[in-house]
């Protein structure tokens, strides 16, 4: 393409150069470099191969489009403006400014058209496999013979950054293994990043031939101002049904910036009014004008008219559909509310104690998930490669792979691929509340999709099993302490503790009906059953499981810890002291009641309380106030059976009551011989050590 030209194309793709410049002048902040380098490769695909409607951007049959390189954030919402998204050149002119809906990077549910939050390198690269998994699904799931209603494809730009992180690794591998040929990924090859040029970091890989090994069909464009080439690959790309596609471009950051081209320092500083002044000249623009659009750009880009058609087109195939499949339809529309199919709460397993001592709640979780099961239809998910351990599986549901949409996903020892896939199929909508598995500890390799889908409040399920040092022989490695805490610190997030298996019904109840993400803590240990009707209480967050009347004190406990609890209540009862037993499996639910609940739980006028909780115990004090003590865990735990571990570490009945003797100002102690543990040891499984 000559700089210069006047065609509408040349000029349209400048305008979004120009675009960009002025925005990040504005600002003094902002990344202008990728957004003018790639302006022609984002103005193709979202004139030339996207089908959206920039009139309604929920068409759920619409193409997809990701910016995993969220830092060039500018090129999008360039894109979103000239199409004719709703977003205004007021919205552009505040950039990065307090409440505008164009952040600094670009975030889902803020800005019509933006699928998901990108800045994190990596994250929306996995997102988008995420998507594409959600596309086969749901296609296998809805479409018929002649009946086509979901059919689309997954665009994404991604950058030297994007190819460097693990994660995106580890989507890659998992978009190859599953063939998903829907993916139409440009990587940004300018070889340059923040600190400098990649011949530092990242020429000695070849990365076309990484991609090759993965399953990907892979392509090369020399020069993004050669249109037809980019289109031809993109074409290719597009048509390729089998692999997933990378098509890499090789651009020059800043382009035409006569000095910012190819630096580093074009990535993410305002270029300079003079650099600015040059660039506009060299693409024959006024220097003097700003946030410059021709009419006929914004006639030549909008995308309404097509987009339209597009959906209209879509909308006669859907009512067609609809009409041969009304109770398909039906599940289709609760599918895309997010909703469970009515009637699984009371499927939801009940466990008497009289019958069922003990189970741990993994296994009631599992058993829970059979009961739901057919009330979720488009639920997917699966473990890191511990389903065994983790026991989260539809037992029904076959499993997902390159020939077969089941609902069972292997995501292979990747965590942190398995946390972003599960964000994109939670944002392709449409998916019952996704979901992933591991053990607790290993919930700190898939962090950053953790905290983006409470960033994001959208609908998944993180189940973690192995809850506690209780785990045993596995050692510290494997033993959370901080993981609560951790997450509970995270904004947004729902941690649900259940202490029994009837409490764990009420966890997935919780889950499959919560707005956004939840975590769902499990044990790997078997723990006591609890009365039923009482473990109803969970619902609210947290309720007196024990005692009544005005307590002397107060005993709060989760999960397995709740057991331990009552036994301090009985040896503390021994004693004279009368105390309540309250069983806290979620904060964030608990907090959300009102107060008159909040203190009919825990009366403000008993100051005497203890917590026990297998953890860390920073943070406790919002419970047990400044008068109250803590019991839990200040450090690593222990290569030892479970139940030693828990002793040794002072996580014992004699242990709380001691606390709340002391407490009480009362001399005597509980002796150490004098409880039972609470805890049971499980025999290590057979296949993970
Ligand atoms: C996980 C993560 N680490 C670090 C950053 C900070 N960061 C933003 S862009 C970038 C690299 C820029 O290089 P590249 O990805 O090639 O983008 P380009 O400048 O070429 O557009 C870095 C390190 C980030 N956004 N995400
Ligand atoms: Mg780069």
């Amino acid at each position: 393409m000559d700089l210069k030209s006047k065609t509408i194309e040349a000029v349209s793709i400048n305008t979004i150069r120009a675009f960009a410049m002025d925005a990040v002048q504005k600002a003094n902040s902002g990344h202008p470099g990728t957004p003018m380098s790639m302006a022609p490769v984002a103005y193709t695909i979202y004139t030339k191969f996207l089908r959206h409607n920039p009139d309604n951007p929920d068409w759920r049959d619409r193409d997809r489009f990701v910016l995993s390189a969220g830092h060039a954030s500018m090129l999008q919402y360039a894109l979103l403006h000239l199409t004719g998204y709703d977003l205004t050149m007021e919205d552009i002119k505040n950039f990065r400014q307090w409440e505008s809906r164009t952040p600094g990077h670009p975030e889902h549910f803020l800005t019509p058209g933006v699928e998901t939050t990108t800045g994190p390198l990596g994250q929306g690269f996995a997102n988008g496999v995420g998507m594409a998994l959600a596309e086969r699904f749901l296609a296998g799931r809805y479409n018929r013979i002649g009946h086509e209603v979901v059919n689309h494809h997954i665009y994404a730009i991604c950058s030297d950054g994007d190819l460097m992180e693990g994660v995106a690794q580890e989507a890659a591998s998992i978009a190859g293994q599953n063939s998903l040929g829907k993916l139409v990924y440009i990587y940004d090859d300018n070889r340059i990043t923040i600190d400098g040029t990649t011949a530092l970091s990242f020429d000695q890989e070849d990365k076309g031939k990484r991609f090759e090994a993965l399953g990907w069909h892979v392509q090369r464009v020399g020069d993004p101002e050669d249109l037809e080439a980019l289109e031809e690959a993109l074409t290719n790309a597009r048509d390729e049904e089998e692999r997933p596609s990378l098509v890499i471009v090789r651009s020059h950051i800043a382009y035409p910036a006569p000095h910012a081209q190819d630096t580093a320092a074009a990535h993410g500083s305002a270029l300079g009014e003079d650099e600015v002044r040059l660039a506009k000249e060299a693409m024959g623009f006024d220097p003097d004008e700003h946030f410059y659009v021709a009419d006929e750009v914004y006639e030549h880009m909008n995308m309404i008219g097509r987009g339209r058609e597009l959906e209209e087109e879509w909308n006669g195939r859907f009512a067609a559909w609809r009409e041969d499949f009304p109770e398909l339809a039906e599940e289709w529309e609760r599918a895309w509310s997010g909703r469970p199919e009515p009637g699984y709460e009371e499927k939801l397993p009940r466990w008497d104690p009289e019958d069922t001592e003990k189970l741990a709640t993994r296994k009631a979780g599992a058993a829970a998930m059979s009961a739901f099961e057919n009330y979720t239809p488009t639920m997917i998910g699966g473990a890191a490669d511990l389903v065994n351990s983790t026991s989260t599986a539809f037992k029904g549901g076959g499993m997902f792979s390159s020939t077969h949409v089941g609902r069972n996903i292997a995501w292979g020892v990747r965590e942190h691929g398995m946390g972003s896939c599960v964000n994109g199929i939670a944002v392709h909508g449409g998916m019952v509340r996704p979901y992933g598995s591991t053990f607790l500890i290993f919930s700190d390799y898939m962090r950053p999709a953790v905290r983006l889908s409470a960033l994001m409040g959208i609908p998944v399920a993180w189940v973690y099993t192995h809850d506690s040092v209780g785990l045993g022989e596995d050692g510290p490695t494997h033993q959370p302490v901080e993981h609560y805490m951790t997450l509970r610190a995270i904004p947004n997030m729902t941690v649900i503790r259940p202490a029994d298996p009837n409490e764990t019904s009420m966890a997935w109840r919780l889950t499959l009906e919560a707005e956004g993400p939840v975590a769902m803590l499990l044990t790997r240990q078997n723990v006591p059953v609890l009365d039923p009707e009482a473990a109803k209480g969970a619902l609210r967050g947290a309720y007196t499981l024990a005692g009544s009347g005005e307590p002397d004190a107060i005993l709060i406990g989760t999960g397995s810890e709740v057991a331990v609890a009552l036994e301090a209540r009985d040896l503390l009862a021994d004693r004279g002291v009368s105390a309540r037993v309250v069983s806290m499996p979620s904060w964030e639910v608990f907090e959300k009641q009102d107060r008159g609940y909040k203190d009919s739980v825990l009366p403000p006028s008993v100051e005497t309380r203890v917590s026990v909780e297998a953890g860390v115990t920073l943070g406790w004090e919002r419970y047990v106030g400044f008068k109250g003590a803590s019991v839990g865990i200040e450090r690593f735990g222990a290569s030892a059976p479970g139940e030693t571990v828990l002793n040794e570490l002072g996580i014992n009945p004699e242990n709380v009551a001691n606390k709340a003797l002391e407490l009480l100002g009362r001399s005597e102690r509980v002796g150490e011989s004098e409880g039972t543990p609470a805890v049971e040891d499980t025999a290590p499984e057979e296949g993970h050590s």
